[in-house]
């Protein structure tokens, strides 16, 4: 029975899907299947589920806020349980959809005609913003950093190459050196803090301190499920650290007196962050504990609840 929920989360583990949002949606999509068609008892059985789910990848709370919104089902029996689960998965799937093609509107305001972007990674959000100002006919290029030690840069090349976006690949070290020429910088988010900083793809904070001193504008692309409610009561955010064979070759590796490290995220202070786009508008990193107290409904007094689902998930 939990076969399909552990087949989900080795594919979260080996990157078969990645990406925060696709993640989460992801989780969501396992949970709906998995409720639809679990027997015996349906409260203990999900919990189970929802475990295995989240211990995949600690970073992006968007896992976590995809898990917990689904596991907020009620009911009398377990089949309004189930049904509710369906349900709150099928407002989540929804939700993730909507708020990227939002996000893509609001953010493509930001974008002139004739600007240089520059992203890292491959964030769907951050393409989002690209691709619908692409689409509203401004004449725009990217400059896209290849992202090592996974290369998630080459998935963005492909995709702006198909949507017919001129794009150029670089190294990640070459970004001080291409940022005179770039307009402004957009990049997606595993998780925003309630301070209003920034987690995501390594790198992410070089650049960000690089746009910064050389004035160019640095925007986040972040759904609100991207935003960490946790942090608000004082938790810090897990950088994932994933094993030093992605970075080096054995015999790298086998060398005395040499230690590799292969941390996937690093933290982007709110200082270097002009603006953050939601679905719910551009807001300054400020607002994040205004996001995460009124939009994600996360208030002192739900607090116990949330250190609940917290203690059977991590
Ligand atoms: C992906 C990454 C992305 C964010 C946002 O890291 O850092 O920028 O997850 O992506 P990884 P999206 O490849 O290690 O998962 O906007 O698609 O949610």
């Amino acid at each position: 029975m939990f076969e399909l929920v552990e087949d989900a989360a080795k594919k979260i583990i080996n990157m078969e899907v990645r990406g925060a949002s696709r993640i989460a949606k992801f989780a969501a999509e396992t949970l709906k299947r998995f409720a639809e068609r679990v027997e015996g008892n349906f409260d203990e059985n999900m919990r189970r589920a929802a475990e295995i789910l989240l211990n995949t990848r600690p970073t992006a709370v968007s896992l976590f806020n995809a898990i917990n919104y689904v596991m907020g089902y009620s009911g009398k029996s377990d089949e309004e349980k189930r049904r509710d689960a369906i349900r709150r998965a099928e407002e989540f799937i929804r939700w993730v959809d909507t708020a990227k093609k939002r996000i893509g509107e609001i953010g493509a305001k930001r974008i002139k005609d004739g600007y240089v972007i520059m992203t890292h990674c491959n964030s769907s959000a951050a393409l989002s913003v690209i691709k619908t100002a692409f689409r509203q006919g401004k004449k725009i290029e990217v400059i896209a950093t290849e992202s090592r030690p996974r290369y998630q840069g080459h998935l963005t090349v492909k995709e702006l190459s198909e949507e017919g976006i001129p794009v150029t690949l670089i190294v990640d070290s070459a970004v001080r050196y291409f940022m005179n020429d770039v307009d402004c910088v957009i990049v997606g988010a595993d998780t925003i803090t309630v301070n209003g900083a920034l987690i995501n793809k390594i790198g992410t904070s070089q650049i960000a301190l690089s746009a910064k001193e050389a004035r160019v504008p640095f925007m986040v692309a972040a759904e609100t499920y991207k935003f960490s409610p946790k942090t608000l009561f004082g938790e810090l955010v897990v950088i994932e650290e994933r094993d030093p064979s992605e970075v080096a070759p054995k015999e790298i590796l086998s060398l005395k007196n040499v230690k590799v490290r292969n941390p996937a995220f690093d933290v982007t202070p709110r200082d270097y962050i002009d603006l953050i786009i939601t679905e719910i508008g551009a807001i300054p990193p400020e607002m994040a504990y205004i996001v995460i107290r009124e939009r994600l409904g996360y208030a002192e007094l739900e607090y116990e609840e949330l250190k609940l689902s917290a203690k059977h998930f991590d």
